[in-house]
């Protein structure tokens, strides 16, 4: 039974005080959590809209507004577990190569005390050192809720880290298994009609938002358990996933995707896999509208906290 608990919105409103994750407290000595928040305020990899080191402070703010039991099970992983807000991971914002090896320190400390890592973005670049740090030992499974792949090669003349190529990164360095990688959501534009010929050959499997409404929900669904089953799987969740229609404030928008209510019941039913660590990433607060991304990320936090920590199941 956990001991760490949010602060109570009954005796302290949500308002006040100093703002965390969902109201935990900041618990730096990692010994004493199961699973820990940190923050990675570092938007260095971004290609377009910059704004996402921005991220963390404001999630951080929207989350007051979570409360702690599942609406759904009516349980709470705060019950279960203890987990704690750990503070942001330090980055240094003039330096891409030494944000990226701060990063991967950062983690692979979390990864030695056995805590299981839930962070917030940050663009999507961050995805890579987090996984150099837990996916160093056996090549983890990989389920990637994005408008875009992610796997591009290079940018800018062969500039190779961006956030629009960490996972090509992570499965060169053999941190992820393409063949237990799974991308549900891609829509939108291309550069090249090849864009995604790489990693498909390597076996990725590619759900695009099209082929999503094609096979419906139940389908969907199956198709991911039979890729990843009993794998020890990495969760990153990037808020351009969802459509700009809710989650307006990221670098690169893309039209015509999902719906907050349709990515709560995706979240809720990974809730039988098994991640050892998970993301939410390019939430932009420049870019941003009364908010309302920020919130949506809190909310799709808790979600993937509740599905990481299997409490509904
Ligand atoms: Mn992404």
């Amino acid at each position: 039974m956990s001991q760490i608990k949010p602060l109570s919105s009954m005796q302290t409103p949500r308002f006040a005080d100093v703002a965390t994750f969902f109201r935990l407290p900041i618990i730096k000595d990692l010994d004493r959590l199961d699973y820990c928040i940190s923050g990675v305020p570092w938007d260095g990899g971004t290609t377009n809209r910059p704004g996402a080191r921005h991220g963390p402070r404001e999630i951080r703010n929207a989350s007051s507004l979570v409360r702690l039991y599942h609406p759904v099970s009516l349980k709470s992983p705060y019950d279960k577990f203890n987990i704690a807000d750990i503070g942001d991971c330090p980055v240094n914002p003039a330096d891409l190569q030494d944000s990226l090896e701060k990063i991967e320190k950062f983690y692979e400390n979390i990864v030695t005390s056995k805590t299981i890592p839930f962070s917030i973005g940050g663009d999507h670049l961050i995805s890579l050192p987090i996984l150099r740090a837990i996916g160093k030992k056996k090549p983890l499974g990989l389920f990637q809720f994005d408008s875009h792949s992610d796997t591009w090669d290079t940018y800018f003349g062969g500039f190779k880290y961006t956030h629009g190529t960490p996972f090509r990164r992570a499965i060169e360095e053999n941190l992820i298994d393409p063949k237990k990688y799974v991308i549900l959501g891609l829509r939108g534009a291309l550069y090249d009609p090849n864009d995604l010929t790489w990693a498909r050959k390597k076996g990725v499997t590619i759900i695009t938002t099209d082929e999503y409404y094609e096979m419906g929900f139940s389908k969907c669904i199956e198709k991911i358990y039979n890729i990843l089953g009993n794998t020890d799987c990495y969760f990153t969740f990037d808020i351009d996933g969802i459509d700009p229609t809710f989650a307006p404030g990221t670098g690169t928008p893309e039209v015509g995707g999902f719906n907050v209510r349709e990515a709560q019941t995706i979240i809720r039913a990974l809730n039988k896999l098994n991640f050892v660590g998970g993301d939410i990433v390019e939430v932009s607060p420049p870019f941003d509208i009364n908010n309302m991304t920020s919130l949506v990320a809190a909310t799709l936090a808790f979600e993937m906290l509740c599905t990481m920590t299997k409490v509904n199941n």
